[in-house]
C-alpha cells in the first residue's frame, strides 16, 4: 500500500513535470507560441532564414533581438543575427533610412521580396516595424507580399503611473507599484525590461513613473538617480521618462521662502533642477503637473494663473528640448457651481498663452472618467493651444480589476466625437494629433493599470486596455473589434471560433457596465473608494463629492439639467454640438440625463417612460453579466486553464455586484418615481435598507 502511494505520487508528479507550462499571464501579447501550423510555419521560416543588423545602435539592437524572440518561439527555431547578408537574398533587412518621405520620424515600412525590408527614419521606426511585422505572424497573416507603410498619428503616446515612493499607487488594482525604489538604482529588476518592450510593441514612447499627487522627493539627488536607472532600461525600446513635479518644491525641498512661478529665485531654482536632471538623464521627456486641484498647490496659490506655472517650467526645460505638460483636471469647492464647467472657466480664457513647449492635458469627459461622459468642451474651444488627451485605463469607475470593461469603445468614443471646432468632421482625435490646428507637439497619455500582479492587469482580460490604449496612440482610426481580435489572437488563442467569442464578449462589456452602473448618462454614483453603489449619498465636505449632487433624483424626474433653464454648461460647446444635446426630444438616450432633468412619466425615443427604461437597462445590463459567462464557457478548450478559471471567478464576482448595483439603483429611484418594477422584471429580493446595510458593510471593511 505504502509503496503504491509513492509510485502514483511519483506518476502525478512526472505527469505534472510533464504538462505544458500554464499561462500565468506575464508574457502578455508577447507570448509567440509555437505556430500549430506546420506549413505555416515552415513558409514563415523560408522568408526569415536571418536577421541582418549592422549597426551599433541599442535600438536597432533592441528590433534584432525582439525579432530573434519572436521568431524562435514561433517558428521553434533560432534565427541568427548577422552583420550582412552575405550575398544571400530572403533574410530581415533592418535599415534606418532618413530619406524615406512617406514616413514620419516614428513610422515604419515594411517590404518584402526579395528580402523582408523593416525600415525607419529613425532607429525607433524600426523597433515598431520590428514588432509589427511579429504582429503580423501572430495573427496569421501572409508575408509573401509584404507592403506596410505606417506613422504614429500623435507624438507623444505614454503612460501615466499613479505610482508614489511606498509603493503604493493611487487607484491602481492589481498589487503594488512596478517600481522598487528602495532596491533602486542598485539592483534592477527583469520587469522593468518586461514592461518596456510590451509598451514598445505598442508603440509607447513616454512615461511617466510618479503619481500626479507627486511627492517632492522625486526631485531630490536621492531618487533622481533611481529615475535615471529606469530610464537606462526603458531607453534601448524608445522609450522616455518623465516626472509629475510637485509645485512648491523649491520650498520643499529647495529651502526657497516661495514657490512663486514669477520669483527669479524661483525660476533659478527650477533651471538649476533641469540641468542636474538632464545631466543624468540626457534624453529626459519633461514634467506632468497637477496644480490647483483637489488640494494640490500651484501658481494661484501666489495669484498666477495656470500660465504663469506651465511657462515658468517650460522655461527651465527649454534648452533640453524638454516638454510641461500642465493638466486641466480642475474644480473648485464650489457647491453651487456646475463642476461640468470648471476646467472650461479656468482654461478657456488662457488659450494662446502657453509656451511652444507646453501642452495641456484634458481628461476625455469634463468630470472624471466616468464610464461614458461626454467629450470635453475644452477640444472644440482652445484653438491655439496645444491640448493632449488623458484617458484612465486602470477601471477607477469600471469595477477595478474586477469587472469586464474593454475600452477601447470608451476611448474611440471621445477620439470620433465632433467638436465642429473648424467645422463639421473637426473631432477630437484631429485635434490632438495637431492636423487641425497644426500643432507640432501632440499628445495622448493613459493612467496605466499596470501593478505588481503575476499577469500585471489584475484581471487577465484588462490586459486588452492596456494594449488598446497604445494601438490607438499610435492610430486613432483603427476599430475597437479589429484591436480586440489581434489581442485575443496574440493573448489567448488562434481558434477562430473562440477568438470570435472574445472579441464579442470585449466589443459588449462597456455597454453592459454601463446599463448595470450608470445608464442613460447618470455619473458618479459613488463616494470613497469609487466601488460600491451608493446614489443615496448626500453628506461629504464637498457638495459635488456626493452622488445626490449628479444625479438629481427627485420627485419630479431624474438628472442634471445642464441647458439654458439650468447650469448652461451646454453653452461651453460650439452651437452644432449644442443642438444635438440641448433637446431632450433629439438628444441621444446615452448622455440624456448627462444634461436634462427628465420627468419619470416622460416617453422617450425608445418607447419607454424614463423609469421603464432604466429599469430595463438595470435589469437587462444584470442579466447580461450572465451572457458573458455562458460565453466564456464555450472558449474553455482552447484557453489557458489558469486564465479560463481566474477569469471566470472574476465574472462571477461581476454577476453578483451586477445584481447589488441594479438593485441599489432601482431601490433607491423607485423612492422619488414611485412606480412598481415594470414587467417582466421582478422587484428585487431584498430592500433598500438591506442593500444600504451591505455597502455600509463594504465600505467599513
Ligand atoms: O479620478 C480622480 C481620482 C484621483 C486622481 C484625480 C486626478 C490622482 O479619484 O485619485 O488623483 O482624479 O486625476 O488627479
Amino acid at each position: 500500500m505504502k509503496y503504491t502511494l509513492l509510485f502514483f505520487v511519483l506518476l502525478t508528479s512526472l505527469c505534472h513535470a510533464g504538462a505544458p507550462d500554464r499561462d500565468d499571464g506575464y508574457r502578455l501579447w508577447l507570448k509567440y507560441d509555437l505556430i500549430n501550423d506546420a506549413s505555416r510555419r515552415a513558409a514563415y521560416a523560408r522568408s526569415a532564414p536571418f536577421i541582418v543588423l549592422n549597426s551599433n545602435s541599442p535600438v536597432l539592437k533592441t528590433a534584432a533581438e525582439e525579432l530573434q524572440t519572436g521568431l524562435r518561439g514561433l517558428l521553434g527555431k533560432t534565427v541568427p543575427i548577422v552583420a550582412s547578408a552575405g550575398g544571400k537574398t530572403g533574410g530581415i533587412i533592418l535599415k534606418t533610412d532618413t530619406s524615406l518621405p512617406q514616413l514620419n520620424d516614428e513610422g515604419y515600412q515594411i517590404r518584402s521580396q526579395p528580402n523582408i525590408t523593416i525600415s525607419g527614419k529613425t532607429d525607433a521606426g524600426v523597433l515598431y516595424g520590428a514588432f509589427a511585422f511579429l504582429r503580423h505572424l501572430q495573427t496569421g497573416q501572409p508575408i509573401g507580399n509584404l507592403a506596410l507603410t505606417s506613422n504614429p498619428k500623435i507624438r507623444v503616446r505614454m503612460l501615466n503611473h499613479w505610482d508614489n515612493t511606498d509603493g503604493s499607487i493611487e487607484r491602481g488594482y492589481a498589487g503594488s507599484s512596478l517600481w522598487k525604489w528602495y532596491e533602486l538604482p542598485e539592483r534592477i529588476d527583469p520587469r522593468y525590461r518586461d514592461y518596456a518592450r510590451a509598451n514598445a510593441s505598442i508603440g509607447i514612447n513616454g512615461t511617466v513613473v510618479n503619481n500626479v499627487n507627486a511627492s517632492s522627493r522625486f526631485l531630490t539627488a536621492e531618487y533622481l538617480e533611481k529615475v535615471a536607472a529606469l530610464a537606462n532600461v526603458f531607453r534601448p525600446y524608445g522609450i522616455k521618462i518623465y516626472l509629475s513635479v510637485y509645485f512648491p518644491a523649491p520650498k520643499t525641498i529647495g529651502g526657497l521662502k516661495t514657490a512663486d512661478p514669477l520669483d527669479p529665485e524661483v525660476n533659478k531654482w527650477w533651471a538649476d533642477k533641469a540641468n542636474e536632471i538632464y545631466k543624468l538623464i540626457p534624453d529626459f521627456g519633461g514634467f506632468l503637473v497637477k496644480a490647483n486641484s483637489e488640494g494640490q498647490p500651484g501658481p494661484q496659490d501666489y495669484n498666477r494663473t495656470h500660465a504663469d506655472g506651465a511657462n515658468m517650467l517650460a522655461k527651465a526645460l527649454a534648452p533640453h528640448k524638454g516638454i510641461v505638460i500642465w493638466r486641466a483636471f480642475v474644480y473648485k469647492a464650489d457647491g453651487k457651481a456646475d463642476r461640468f464647467k470648471a476646467a472650461y472657466d479656468e482654461f478657456k480664457p488662457l488659450d494662446g498663452q502657453f509656451e511652444k513647449n507646453v501642452i495641456v492635458q484634458v481628461k476625455n469627459g469634463p468630470i472624471d472618467f466616468q464610464p461614458r461622459e461626454p467629450f470635453s468642451p475644452i477640444f472644440g474651444m482652445m484653438p491655439q493651444t496645444p491640448l493632449g488627451l488623458e484617458f484612465q485605463i486602470t477601471q477607477e469607475y469600471l469595477g477595478f480589476a474586477t469587472h469586464l470593461v474593454y475600452e477601447a469603445p470608451i476611448f474611440k468614443e471621445c477620439l470620433d466625437s465632433d467638436t465642429y471646432v473648424k467645422g463639421k468632421g473637426s473631432t477630437v482625435a484631429k485635434v490632438i494629433d495637431g492636423s487641425l490646428h497644426n500643432y507640432p507637439l501632440t499628445a495622448i497619455a493613459g493612467v496605466a493599470n499596470t501593478g505588481s500582479d503575476r499577469n500585471w492587469t489584475g484581471h487577465p482580460l484588462a490586459q486588452a486596455n492596456w494594449y488598446a490604449f497604445g494601438r490607438l496612440a499610435w492610430d486613432h482610426t483603427l476599430s475597437s473589434e479589429a484591436i480586440a481580435r489581434e489581442w485575443t489572437q496574440m493573448t489567448l488563442t488562434t481558434e477562430p471560433p473562440s477568438v470570435k467569442t472574445v472579441t464579442e464578449m470585449l466589443l459588449k462589456s462597456r455597454e453592459i457596465y454601463v446599463n448595470y452602473n450608470t445608464p442613460l448618462g447618470l455619473s458618479r454614483p459613488w463616494t470613497g473608494a469609487h466601488f460600491a453603489p451608493e446614489p443615496w449619498q448626500n453628506r461629504s465636505s464637498r457638495p459635488d463629492w456626493t452622488a445626490v449632487y449628479y444625479h438629481r433624483a427627485d420627485s419630479t424626474g431624474l438628472g442634471f439639467d445642464r441647458t439654458t433653464s439650468g447650469s448652461n454648461a451646454l453653452a461651453q460647446y460650439r452651437p452644432e454640438v449644442q443642438q444635438q444635446w440641448n433637446n431632450p426630444e433629439t438628444c441621444p438616450l446615452p448622455y440624456l440625463l448627462w444634461f436634462h432633468h427628465v420627468p419619470w412619466a416622460k416617453k422617450l425615443s425608445s418607447g419607454r417612460t424614463l423609469w421603464d427604461e432604466l429599469c430595463t437597462r438595470f435589469y437587462t445590463g444584470a442579466d447580461s453579466v450572465g451572457w458573458l459567462q455562458k460565453q466564456w464557457a464555450q472558449v474553455k478548450k482552447d484557453v489557458d486553464p489558469e486564465t479560463f478559471d481566474n477569469v471566470a471567478g472574476r465574472l462571477a464576482t461581476q454577476q453578483k455586484e451586477a445584481i447589488w448595483w441594479r438593485d441599489a439603483w432601482v431601490l433607491y429611484l423607485q423612492e422619488f418615481a414611485r412606480q412598481p418594477i415594470p414587467k417582466p422584471f421582478k422587484k428585487p429580493d431584498r430592500t433598500l435598507k438591506e442593500v444600504k446595510e451591505s455597502v455600509q458593510v463594504y465600505l467599513v471593511r
